[in-house]
């Protein structure tokens, strides 16, 4: 292995490699033999665990995540035509190829090769010129890979790789945050109706921080827009650790899109009164105890037809008939407190108040589960688990949830006692065994190193 990987691995994961070093190692064995000798890139991509600001970004509102250690590894060689060749270590991921261009044909819904497509197509059309394309090869698997499903946002980090290696290959000349711009209009590809939080920390992630993202765009207009980011230092002695609940719920991508569609219910039935309001992210510069009133508890099929509602208008995708009845009023409640408890965590973790952004992590959890229904049991098991283990300060569930990950903040030091302490009583409870680590805020993604003979 050459000094300059080694000297990159060190930088990117600390001074404990050898694992590292086997698993770039296998990749790197793994593309000769698929593509043959000769010299070759190497590009990471960061998973991230959310702090706090659940289901907010797709309302503009807030998010404060953390790029994670665990990585998706691309080993790439350039090509000098347009096709993209895409094969994947993991079982059960068969290669993909596709031509770039301005609309390359989808593979089936739920296809993995989309992701790289939707990126592609994006790509394609923000830089009006062909584009060259890759041979890539994916190293993604867990321990240090980023467990698919888990809300640790795996798939987004294939989306974001893939452009980033196309816009590099090419020199196309984005910046970091216009990249993860144009991969999260990429996910629409998929039909994810989601927001940029994931993009953006995959590519703007720095060691020891979080990321406070404001998902509304500060310039308006022609181009890529640009949106006002801020890195928050994590707070020395405490450590935030993920567990992934093995719990993996078949209909996320569903219930993800109802709470899209409740949320715009309650925007179109305020701009009745508030026609400026565009988005829930609006709603902190009014008084909550007058917004609610005009927000219904629950709304069936036919109070949308009687209301004037048109649900078509609000979201393009089908949403099942056992969606409703839409509980607008609480999906609303959740995302303008949880807006305001991220405000305050930036705060509070500038001012090194640990004891109160642990408060609003608590609350945040509370709140994704009552109010906007994103928990399972599962979750809330591990989470009132996590809460009994001396040292931690709070947990709650991270990401889009149905299942995946919780994330506590704990002393430094806890991490054993506290996997101990998890780990038999989920699965005496559940028959799962949960996954613990400890999340190592890293930087975003990038080239790690240049291989010059393979
Ligand atoms: P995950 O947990 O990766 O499915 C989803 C969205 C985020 C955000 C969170 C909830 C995508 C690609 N990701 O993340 O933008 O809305 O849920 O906070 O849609």
């Amino acid at each position: 292995m050459s000094t300059n990987l080694r000297a990159s691995l060190r930088r990117i994961y600390g001074n404990d490699i050898r694992a590292q070093e086997g698993r770039y190692y296998a990749a790197l064995t793994a593309f000769r033999q698929r593509f043959g000798p000769g010299p070759v890139e190497i590009y990471r991509v960061p998973g991230r665990v959310n702090l706090i600001g659940e289901h907010t970004d797709y309302q503009q509102g807030y998010v404060l995540p953390v790029a994670l250690d665990k990585d998706l590894v691309f080993v790439v060689r350039r090509r000098s035509d347009a096709h993209v060749a895409l094969e994947n270590m993991e079982l059960g991921f068969t290669p993909r190829h596709f031509t770039i261009s301005d609309e390359i044909p989808s593979g089936p819904k739920g296809d993995w090769g989309n992701y790289a497509r939707g990126a592609a197509q994006m790509l394609s059309r923000a830089a009006q010129q062909p584009l060259q394309g890759a041979d890539v090869l994916l190293s993604s698997a867990p321990p240090h890979g980023v467990p698919r499903g888990a809300g640790l946002s795996s798939s987004s980090a294939l989306t974001v790789g893939i452009a980033l290696i196309l816009a590099q290959g090419n020199g196309l000349g984005h910046s970091p945050a216009e990249l993860a711009w144009l991969s999260g209009e990429a996910e629409w590809y998929v039909g994810t109706r989601g927001g940029i939080m994931d993009q953006f920390i995959a590519l703007l992630g720095q060691k020891d921080h979080a990321l406070f993202l404001d998902c509304r765009a500060v310039s308006q207009g022609e181009g890529i827009p640009r949106f006002r980011t801020q890195q928050v230092p994590l707070p020395g002695g405490f450590q935030f650790l993920v567990v992934d609940s093995k719990v993996r719920h078949q209909n996320v991508r569903s219930d993800f899109n109802v709470r899209v569609a409740e949320g715009r219910m309650g925007v179109a039935l305020l701009q009745r009164r508030y026609p400026q309001i565009t988005h829930l992210r609006d709603l902190e510069a009014y008084d909550w105890r007058e917004i609610e009133p005009l927000l219904p508890q629950a709304l069936g099929w036919d109070d949308l037809a009687d209301l004037g509602i048109q649900l078509h208008h609000l979201i393009d995708v089908e949403l099942p008939r056992q969606a409703a009845p839409f509980q607008v009023r609480a999906r609303c409640r959740h995302v303008v407190s949880e807006n305001a408890r991220v405000r305050e965590s930036v705060a509070a973790l500038n001012q090194g108040e640990v004891a109160r952004f642990a408060d609003l992590t608590n609350q945040a959890h509370k709140s994704v589960s009552h109010d906007y229904g994103a928990s399972c049991p599962e979750l809330e098991l591990l989470v009132r688990l996590a809460r009994g283990v001396q040292g931690v300060l709070a947990a709650r569930m991270t990401g889009a949830g149905w299942g995946g990950c919780i994330v506590a903040l704990a002393e430094q030091g806890c991490e054993r006692a506290f996997a101990a302490h998890l780990r038999p009583r989920y699965h005496q409870e559940t028959g799962l065994w949960p996954d613990v680590f400890a999340c190592r805020a890293s930087q975003g993604a990038g080239l790690v190193a240049h291989v010059a003979t393979l």
